[in-house]
């Protein structure tokens, strides 16, 4: 983009005077915040506009991405990388005195997701406008994102994360685009004169869906794709319906809050409005735009293809049919194909538990079309089956059953494609978790292993890699992150090992101001960081972590002086509000960090930093200064985990089960170059089946485990008396569900040999040189450019 130095401070001045009449030195950080962020949205719109006219233009087929979440992280810095003005905004606003990172952090950070999938779907917007596809992004504007986490007294406290206090500088409200969402009312049929059934949908409760659209910007290539997020208002003129206090607050209730699980479904009547609410709306957008196109019905999937993040967005299926059928009054035949063509589906978990299923009644009466829609597509769906597969596995395969509604069922039905985000995930899709569904559809199953965007990961998260990458391989790696496997070359280059020791070491130092200022726990650059950082759940085992660093204790209480790698466990988590065993996890954590922190014994051997409060912002702060990722959920059950792959990005080693993508990051890798332990998946399900696993038998025979797990309950951890006890049960009297005493030996070994890698500076530096040169494959854009190629079929733009 051409612009210089002196314009930028100008136009930086002038823009500030426009919106606050005073100087910008005089202004807050957020004033100046918002000031930049208003001029950088000037500069994208003509291109934002011209993308949109192109396609329009050329009538390319678009996708879009329908995702319940978001996460995008602060959008400031991002912009300017992609929009290649980062190094003329940093100078300009230098020189008047000011310092980007400090303007850059006045943003407040967009927590519209719950982790992993909803971090996807960010990363996955970054690389579809970076690699120049047209796609945009459907989903909910949350008034309040996920909640803000707070430690009293070590518990987890929730407090709303009101995320629109500042003025939000990138959204553009487009009242001109809104729709009505239509809920409850009666559904009759008349036979009209020309003999057609028509549908009559009445006395329903309307609600107006309004776009708020921020732009997504692509990495210096001139492309501006859209995502647009839905708000929930009352319709205009209709206040006669919403003349009570009560109508009003339900109305705004339907997108007031995210909800705060990623693992537990509930049935609640407010999720399902949600769900219907983004997914009706979006659906109603893009048939409006196809409509513009004036084409041939047959073909809308050559023009639009809808992907659905988990099944959440659904009912964007039995939406599309209902306009089809009874709006554009196409058959069924045609409206199913048409359909089934259009949409794609992404399985993100194998856990029985977050599986959503929602009670007939409810879609009854909140749905009434929809669920007539649902039923007639489950009917035909029996019959056509049962005749090839026969009764049982049909009846598996039926959407409704036991007066439930299978949401998957639905979306492996109305599509033409199913995947997974990783190959062991796929594998176990195919072969367990949807084998009914492998033997009739094999041809509609795929595995796409997820990705990340190196732009945020490293380019802006890691500034200081970013520069030492450039001096030594050029930098081709940002537009091809293939590229940065040159990097393997330098492995032995002595110069390079002691430069990227040092990238680490003043990463490190950065986060340990952090800590010190926000936590006043010192901690030391020179120590090993080891690092977990993910939402809180016993599948992912943080507590195996817990009892290795347990074990490190016990050893330095029986002789200080022993001989052990100094170390860092950083912690970052938020569990469920309602997911109590996840909250005593956290609150063992933290007694333990308050024992050994302040234990003099220990000699600062060990320190214990869980933040407040982790999501993207901190991840960007943490990930950088990382030795070890700890990547150690029970095999089988991690679909992928995509924070393994930023750690890796950033020169951490990886401690792992083969669990996830771990296994494409070891077959990348290779063995010396990352610590792998444990159960593999097939064990585990081995011992699932035959029930053989005695956890308890693990305890009493293992001297050293034994020692551990009785620090829980014998008082020597101040303030976790019940949570004590209720993990010690839940590990040795309720037989240990996510095998962690069954992997105990492996990965105290593991984390040993990483004490001895770690002391050989060399070695150590080669492994996360290595780490980092073969984290190119785990570009999201290849992701995106194989869900381009082989499920949406659209291509980049050249
Ligand atoms: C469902 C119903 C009601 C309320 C919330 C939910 C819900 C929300 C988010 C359920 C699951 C949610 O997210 C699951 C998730 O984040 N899965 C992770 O997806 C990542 C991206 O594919 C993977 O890397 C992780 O392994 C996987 O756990």
């Amino acid at each position: 983009m051409a612009f210089d130095v002196q314009e930028f401070k100008k136009e930086f001045q002038k823009k500030f005077e426009e919106l606050f009449a005073y100087g910008y030195e005089s202004g807050s950080k957020t004033e100046q915040y918002i000031a930049l962020g208003d001029l950088v949205r000037g500069l994208y719109s003509d291109d934002w506009i011209q993308t949109v006219t192109d396609y329009n233009k050329k009538k390319e087929k678009q996708v879009f991405y329908f995702s319940m979440e978001f996460l995008p992280g602060r959008m400031l810095k991002s912009n300017l990388l992609n929009m290649g003005i980062m190094d003329c905004v940093k100078q300009g606003l230098e020189e008047l005195g000011l310092d980007l990172d400090e303007v850059a952090r006045a943003e407040v950070d967009p927590a519209l997701g719950n982790g992993g999938l909803g971090r996807l779907a960010s990363c996955f917007m970054d690389s579809i406008a970076s690699t120049g596809l047209a796609g945009n992004g459907n989903g909910i504007r949350y008034r309040y994102g996920l909640f803000k986490q707070k430690f009293i007294n070590g518990y987890q406290i929730e407090l709303p994360e009101n995320w629109l206090r500042n003025r939000n500088v990138w959204e553009v409200r487009k009242e001109n685009k809104a729709v009505i969402v239509r809920f409850g009312g009666d559904v009759s049929f008349t036979q009209d004169g020309d003999g057609k059934l028509r549908v009559h949908h009445e006395n329903t409760r309307d609600i107006l869906a309004v776009p708020y659209d921020t732009a997504q910007i692509g990495y210096n290539n001139g492309i501006i794709n859209n995502l647009r997020l839905w708000s929930a208002e009352i319709p205009y003129g209709d206040e006669a319906h919403f003349s009570t206090e009560e109508q009003r607050e339900e109305v705004k209730r339907i997108t007031e809050v995210l909800y705060p699980d990623d693992s537990n479904y509930e049935g609640r009547l407010l999720r399902v409005q949600q769900e219907y609410f983004f997914s009706s709306a979006g659906v109603q957008s893009i048939v409006r735009y196809f409509k513009q196109l004036k084409l041939d019905w047959s073909l809308f999937p050559d023009k639009i293809a809808i992907h659905i993040n988990d099944t959440h967005p659904t009912l964007a299926i039995p939406e599309l049919m209902r306009i089809l059928l009874d709006e554009e009054e196409l058959t069924w035949d045609q409206a199913w194909e048409i359909t089934k063509k259009t949409v794609s589906y992404t399985n993100h978990t194998i856990l029985q538990e977050a599986m959503e299923r929602w009670p007939e009644t409810m879609i009854s009466d909140l749905l009434p079309r929809i669920y007539q829609i649902i039923q007639e597509i489950n009917r035909r769906h029996i019959d056509k089956k049962m005749p090839l597969y026969g009764e049982e596995l049909t009846q598996r395969t039926a959407i409704i059953a036991n007066g439930q509604i299978k949401m998957a069922n639905l979306a492996i039905i109305g599509s033409h494609s199913v995947n997974g985000v990783a190959k062991l995930h796929t594998d176990i899709l195919m072969a367990d978790t949807l084998h009914d569904f492998y033997v009739m559809y094999p041809q509609k199953f795929n595995n796409k292993t997820n990705g990340i965007t190196q732009r945020r990961w490293v380019q802006i998260a890691n500034e200081n890699l970013t520069e030492m990458l450039d001096e030594t391989i050029g930098t081709e790696w940002k537009s091809d992150p293939e590229e940065i496997k040159v990097l393997k070359a330098h492995r032995d280059n002595k110069i390079v090992l002691d430069k990227l020791e040092q990238v680490k070491l003043a990463n490190k130092k950065r986060f340990a101001d952090y800590v010190l200022k926000e936590m006043h726990i010192e901690i030391d650059p020179n120590a090993l960081f080891d690092v977990q950082i993910k939402r809180l759940h016993a599948y992912k085992r943080q507590l195996l972590n817990v009892l290795h660093i347990l074990d490190r204790y016990l050893q330095l209480k029986d002789d200080p002086k022993a001989n052990l790698q100094k170390r860092v466990f950083i912690f970052g988590a938020k569990a469920a509000p309602s997911y109590y065993y996840a909250k005593q996890i956290i609150k063992l954590i933290n007694a333990i960090a308050d024992l050994v922190n302040n234990d003099p014994a220990i000699n600062d051997k060990i320190k214990i930093v869980f933040v407040e409060n982790y999501g993207v912002s901190l991840a960007e702060l943490i990930i950088p200064a990382a030795d070890i990722s700890e990547q150690i959920s029970l095999a089988g059950k991690e679909a992928s985990g995509t924070s393994n792959m930023k750690l890796m990005s950033n020169g951490a080693v990886t401690m792992a089960t083969l669990d996830g993508a771990n296994v494409e990051i070891r077959d990348n890798v290779g063995d010396e170059n990352i610590f792998i332990f444990g159960l593999k998946s097939d064990e585990v399900q081995e011992y699932y089946r035959n029930g053989v696993y005695n956890s308890r038998e693990i305890y009493e025979k293992n001297p050293r485990l034994k020692r551990i797990l009785n620090l829980l309950i014998d008082g020597s951890i101040p303030g976790v008396e019940t949570e004590g006890r209720d993990i010690f049960d839940s590990l040795v009297m309720y037989n240990d569900e996510y095998f962690l005493l069954k992997d105990f030996d492996g990965y105290l070994q593991a984390q040993y040999e990483a004490d001895v890698a770690f002391s050989d500076r060399d070695r150590w530096n080669r492994m996360a040189l290595m780490n980092i040169a073969s984290s190119g494959p785990f570009s999201s854009d290849y992701t995106i450019l194989r869900y381009a190629d082989e499920i949406w079929k659209i291509k980049p733009q050249s």
